[in-house]
């Protein structure tokens, strides 16, 4: 009896030891505020229908706070509105955010995080960053050789303009050729030719991409419903075996004609760098080995993301134009001072150039390439702000929201390169913190320098030489983007019509 009873004793001390430590220990969790949600689905009523997430994460701001969090399915999603938290997540606590949540779509397109952008923090993935970093030092930032390249490219692409001149004229995929073989010269040390079936492949094969991967998708959500027919998935699927076939070509005539004394391109660096791994292991863990699927991946990232993100950009850059021809004159006239008309822009006119600049600056603002950049992943019990963050979570930084900031930005909803420049008209770097176009920190943008020398060499070119303007019998397109991987450009038709000076001569 006497045990029996002092077994209970001690059960109910336990008991209430534990009920005391746990009420002690729940308010020590101070998690950001949370949207409502529901087992299983999570807080995804809210999203029921609605494509554009990033709006909506903006939104719900107003009745949540800056920083706030939800389920989507069962995922713990944290989503940082504002740049302060930004730069925490980002910069201050880089490593410990520095994870990828893995998602069915992505692990497809990148054969399970062996490449870059959505792999898993690692040693492996250091060494695929540090590769393309140094590599894109060789061949470009650092040397002219990639500033001859560019213009080359841009070049070609007056060339283009001038002969559909003045008919309605889809200038995306003329944009998009020019950019290509700026990527295939440092990928594969090769380029496209007008009209090159490759060309297309690869045009149709990108676009199916961007609309399926990475976008918090039903799949992405809930990775059992792959079991079930998924039309994202089957096209995704194709695409991704359209892009491989096209990827094991060029990689079997780089091996073919290797050599270690003849380094060409980023291909001949990863394979040089796999040479040299095979011999000595250097900075990867036991068990660890840089395979053919890593270069594969790695260079497939650095060619998606080098087609894909610049031409947006400069799509969207066009369409702000059509809506601002006030805009285009002035960088106009800016060119025409600072440059004239007998040479063409080169690298060193863009200090010259402030207004051209303040404009790519403010579309960059306006229209981010990628408003969620890609989704963060806690490694370890952290916080944000006064926050406590549990391991594991998923962090969403909208950048749409820290670039229409009100507090940050006067009038966020108005495209006004000016705000770029002080009253005399010279180039400030930017006049709001609030801004990461690249992104920040440890995962920060591996092209941005190579970015901003392709936008600035191609509008410059381009408007040194055209006037766009909207089509006869066409309407101006709204600028509004379509939320994915990227913030997609609507379609639309320009004319581009050769400027008084150059009509006579090429
Ligand atoms: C674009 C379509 C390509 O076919 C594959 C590809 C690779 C890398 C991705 C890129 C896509 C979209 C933009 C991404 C880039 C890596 C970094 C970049 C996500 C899907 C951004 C904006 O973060």
């Amino acid at each position: 009896m006497t045990v029996l009873l002092f077994v209970l004793f001690l059960l109910l001390a336990l008991l209430s030891f534990w009920m005391v430590t746990k009420r002690k220990l729940k308010p020590k969790h101070n998690y950001p505020r949370s949207l409502p949600s529901l087992p299983i689905i999570g807080s995804l009523l809210h999203f029921v229908g609605d494509t554009e997430l990033h709006l909506t994460f903006n939104r719900l701001q107003q009745k949540y706070g800056s920083l706030y969090s939800l389920y989507m399915g069962s995922e713990y999603m944290v989503v940082v509105n504002n740049y302060h938290h930004a730069k925490e997540v980002l910069l201050k606590k880089g490593k410990i955010f520095g994870g990828r949540p893995r998602m069915v779509t992505t692990d497809l397109l990148t054969r399970n995080g062996k490449d870059i952008a959505f792999a898993p923090y690692s040693s492996m993935w250091k060494l695929q960053r540090k590769l393309v970093h140094s590599a894109l030092c060789m061949f470009g930032e650092g040397s002219l050789a990639l500033e001859k390249i560019i213009c080359e490219e841009a070049a070609s692409l007056c060339e283009n303009l001038t002969a559909t001149q003045d008919s309605p004229l889809d200038m995306g995929i003329e944009l998009t050729h020019a950019v290509t073989n700026v990527v295939c010269s440092l990928c594969f040390n090769s380029s496209y030719q007008r009209g090159d079936p490759e060309f297309e492949v690869m045009l149709k094969y990108s676009q199916g991409i961007v609309e399926t991967v990475g976008k918090h998708s039903i799949v992405d959500i809930f990775p059992w419903l792959q079991i079930f027919p998924n039309k994202d998935l089957v096209l995704l699927r194709k695409c991704v075996k359209a892009r491989d076939q096209l990827l094991h070509e060029k990689f079997a005539k780089h091996k073919e004609m290797f050599s270690k004394d003849s380094v060409n391109d980023l291909m001949d660096t990863l394979l040089k760098a796999k040479q040299n791994n095979d011999n000595n292991n250097s900075h990867l863990l036991p068990g660890e080995e840089l395979t053919d699927d890593h270069l594969l991946m790695t260079v497939a990232d650095i060619f998606g993301a080098g087609v894909e993100t610049t031409t947006t950009v400069l799509k969207w850059n066009v369409l702000y134009l059509l809506h601002y021809p006030e805009v285009q004159q002035k960088i106009q006239m800016e060119l025409d001072e600072k440059v004239g008309f007998n040479r063409h822009p080169l690298l060193n006119d863009r200090q010259h150039l402030p207004y051209l600049d303040a404009t790519i600056s403010e579309v960059l603002r306006i229209r981010p390439v990628a408003p969620l950049l890609i989704p963060h992943e806690a490694l370890e019990k952290t916080s944000i702000g006064e926050y406590d963050i549990p391991k594991g979570a998923q962090v969403v930084i909208n950048l749409w929201s820290i670039h229409h900031d009100e507090k940050e930005w006067d009038k966020p909803q108005e495209f006004n390169p000016g705000r770029f420049l002080d009253e005399d008209g010279n180039r400030i770097y930017s006049p709001s913190p609030s801004y990461l176009p690249f992104g920040a920190g440890v995962r920060v943008c591996l092209g941005e320098a190579l970015a901003k020398m392709e936008l600035f060499l191609f509008l410059a070119w381009t408007l040194q030489r055209f006037t766009l303007s909207i089509p006869e019998g066409h309407s101006l397109p709204e600028p509004e983007g379509k939320f994915g991987v990227v913030l997609q450009v609507p379609k639309f038709k320009v004319k581009a019509t050769l400027r008084e000076a150059w009509k006579g001569n090429k």
